[in-house]
């Protein structure tokens, strides 16, 4: 008999499921499935803090809906955090968690709550939903759920200073020591996904970025929140090098490189207070990395940055327009050659060079393609690349993603948005074509205009085989 998470007995009638695919705690095809999930996280350390202890259950843990069903019978609310792409899950959980458990509550919140409330209120099994964040009004809602009409608006902190320090521990475990001992994970610490050293700590230290690409557009959905401070980040990163460890830093914000100010006090304070300067991955965009390439630079030098995610998404100026990316391909290329630069002068004198991690969309509606051979020439003028690739998918809460969804040309349904890497996304985009291009049948085209080495790049099989979920 195997033995597998969760191995807890009941401890409350309350429970947070933690939504995923079925089975990515089990048999994780990667590390990325093992993410873990910091809305929950911070509610439910806001929930323990404030007395109200809930257990946990995670559709990942399990590997088929019945496992999950006779694990969530016997409580009285279950509480989850919906996203676009887990609302399949979510709705599927919360009809098992109504057949077995009648009298039960279910209490929803998250993005896509907040995006498409028609949805989630089109599920009768959902008693109350929450749009926005959760932060002040959660305590209360678990206290007294009957107190709060069916479809509400959540409140959240003015500043990430307020956030507590999320405890850990409150996260779900690996299902088993198998998946501890293949993927080195030290929980409740995260696992090593390629990008540095485990044990891996994923932090935020911005809820929000100001700009307004029409494939993402948070702003619209997600209220302004003041940054949690540089010594708060420092204090918790030090923290958790003392009680578990700490290899290296991903910062999971939408948009880590934004406000000078406060990017300028990391740099002062990161590399003086932090007990180790652990490599940290982290995501900005290339104009302005153009307007403020000293600054970038500092943070790739002095900070460790060594893993810059910027969203090029294309190398066609006409692609960009449409996309509202308000960055030109010319920008894209002054921060591909900036790096190129430091990662040569970095590893000549002996240090570990930065890489990108290239955010690309392809499948763009409108994209021609000689828009696509634009944005591969572009994705070949990077030296050091981890490339994450993605035919565009039109989520709710983006405009260009609504307005797709309105024509009816999404073929993301409310019972799919989970969709596989080489899933088809948009009525009238040829996938047959990127499939090719991305296989190299296209070479030719692509390599036009560049160098011998530019040309090597992207061997045969990586750019197919960069192609993320999405
Ligand atoms: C970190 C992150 C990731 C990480 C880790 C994900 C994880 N395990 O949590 C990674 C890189 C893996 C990731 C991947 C993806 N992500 Co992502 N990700 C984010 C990001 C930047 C931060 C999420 C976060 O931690 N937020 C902070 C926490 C505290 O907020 P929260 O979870 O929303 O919870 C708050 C509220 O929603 C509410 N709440 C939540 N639950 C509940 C429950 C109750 C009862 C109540 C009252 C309130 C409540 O209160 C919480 C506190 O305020 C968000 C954007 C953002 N700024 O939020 C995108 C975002 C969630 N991701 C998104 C997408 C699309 C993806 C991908 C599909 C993208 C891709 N191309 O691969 C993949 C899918 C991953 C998968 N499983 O297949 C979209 C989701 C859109 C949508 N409509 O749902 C977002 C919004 C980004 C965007 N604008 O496109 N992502
Ligand atoms: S795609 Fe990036 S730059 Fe554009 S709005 Fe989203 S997080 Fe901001």
């Amino acid at each position: 008999m195997a033995f597998s998470w969760p191995w807890m007995r009941k401890k409350s009638r309350i429970v947070w499921l933690d939504l995923g695919d079925l089975g990515d705690l089990v048999n994780p095809s990667g590390p990325h499935e093992q993410w873990q999930d910091h809305g929950l996280g911070l509610l439910r350390t806001i929930l323990h803090q404030n007395g109200i202890l809930t257990d946990l259950l995670s559709t990942r843990a399990v590997t088929s809906w019945d496992q999950l069903r006779s694990q969530l019978a016997g409580y009285d609310t279950l509480i989850m955090n919906v996203r676009s792409y887990t609302f399949p899950a979510g709705r599927r959980s919360a009809q098992i968690f109504k057949e077995v458990n009648p009298d039960g509550i279910v209490l929803a919140g998250g993005m896509h709550a907040t995006v498409a409330a028609d949805e989630m209120l089109g599920v009768p099994e959902f008693d109350h939903i929450c749009q926005g964040p959760g932060e002040k009004v959660i305590v209360d809602l678990v206290r007294d759920p009957r107190s709060f009409p069916r479809l509400f608006q959540g409140e959240g902190a003015r500043s990430m200073a307020e956030w507590p320090m999320v405890d850990r521990a409150l996260w779900p475990k690996p299902a088993s020591w198998r998946v501890r001992r293949r993927f080195k994970w030290h929980w409740p610490m995260e696992p090593e996904c390629g990008w540095g050293p485990g044990p891996v700590a994923t932090i935020l230290t911005s809820r929000v970025c100001p700009w307004q690409c029409v494939f993402c557009n948070e702003n619209s959905y997600i209220p302004n929140m003041g940054r949690r401070p540089v010594d708060a980040v420092i204090d918790e990163l030090n923290y958790l090098d003392e009680k578990y460890g700490v290899g290296s830093v991903v910062i999971h914000d939408s948009m880590f490189f934004q406000n000078p100010s406060w990017l300028k006090e990391w740099i002062e304070k990161y590399p003086r207070k932090a007990r180790q300067v652990w490599p940290y991955w982290a995501a900005g965009r290339s104009d302005t990395v153009r307007q403020w390439p000293e600054l970038f630079e500092a943070l790739i030098r002095e900070t460790n940055w060594n893993l810059v995610s910027l969203g090029f998404e294309s190398g066609s100026d006409r692609i960009l327009r449409l996309l509202n990316k308000e960055c030109t391909a010319e920008d894209n290329y002054y921060a591909i050659d900036l790096l190129n630069r430091l990662g040569d002068e970095m590893a000549a004198g002996g240090q570990a060079p930065p890489k990108f991690w290239a955010n690309i969309m392809l499948g763009i509606p409108g994209e021609t393609a000689e828009d696509a051979f634009k944005t591969m020439r572009m994705l070949k003028r990077m030296k050091r690349v981890f490339p994450s690739i993605s035919y565009y998918a039109p989520y709710p809460g983006s405009a260009l993603g609504f307005q797709l969804i309105a024509e009816g040309k999404s073929l993301m349904t409310k019972d799919n948005y989970h969709r596989f890497p080489d899933d088809e996304k948009v009525k009238g985009v040829n996938y047959a074509f990127y499939r090719e291009l991305l296989a190299g049948r296209y070479d030719d085209q692509v390599n036009r205009g560049l160098s011998a080495e530019e040309q090597r790049r992207g061997y045969a099989g990586l750019y197919a085989s960069a192609l993320t979920k999405a």
